[in-house]
């Protein structure tokens, strides 16, 4: 089977795939990969990553003719085909099941966007006191006093909770 080929950018929320796969190597399951690495040209993506994809965003995945983006894809796809065994993806009937769902799919639906208003307002050059400015802090202060408030739950050392252990929902988290 030919390498998985990983298109990363540099300092870039798609170094959630590069983590996953030295993950899955860690634990016995290596994936064979080449890792590309784009650089930003200068704060977006180069002409190479513009070409492989029409959202023209890192992570971009390719498996032979599959050509797949958007990084949580990525990772369910390559856990369900690539290394079904392994611990990193929680099923409906394994403990935590629900916490690995629930904070997966909040890393990007939620706390991402919640990161990026702030990011865009704060560029604006708006003042602090403006309502559009003062929403999307607030907004952004809830989101991460709320991960704060699960994390320091009893026996929480990682998203999917004291049975879940380290999963993909941690790795979906990161945000560079
Ligand atoms: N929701 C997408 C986000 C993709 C995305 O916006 N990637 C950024 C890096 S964080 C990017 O490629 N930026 C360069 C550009 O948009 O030109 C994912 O999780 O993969």
């Amino acid at each position: 089977m030919p390498p998985l080929k990983v298109h990363h950018l540099q300092y870039s929320q798609s170094e959630r795939i590069p983590w996953l796969l030295h993950e899955l190597a860690l634990t016995n399951q290596p994936i064979p990969y080449e890792l590309i690495i784009h650089r930003r040209a200068p704060y977006f993506s180069p002409p190479a990553l513009v070409a492989l994809h029409p959202m023209k965003a890192a992570p971009v995945l390719e498996d032979g003719p599959l050509i797949l983006a958007e990084s949580g894809a990525i990772i369910e796809y390559v856990l369900d085909t690539h290394a079904p065994s392994s611990t990193l993806k929680l099923r409906p009937n394994q403990p935590g099941y629900t916490n690995y769902l629930f904070w997966f799919h909040w890393a990007n639906a939620n706390l991402q966007p919640c990161i990026m208003r702030c990011v865009t307002l704060v560029r604006t050059g708006l003042p602090d006191s403006h309502p559009a400015k003062v929403g999307v802090v607030e907004r952004l202060h809830t989101a991460l006093a709320f991960l704060d408030a699960h994390l320091r739950e009893d026996g929480v050392e990682w998203l999917a909770g004291p049975e879940g252990g380290f999963s993909a929902a941690d790795i979906m988290m990161v945000f560079l």
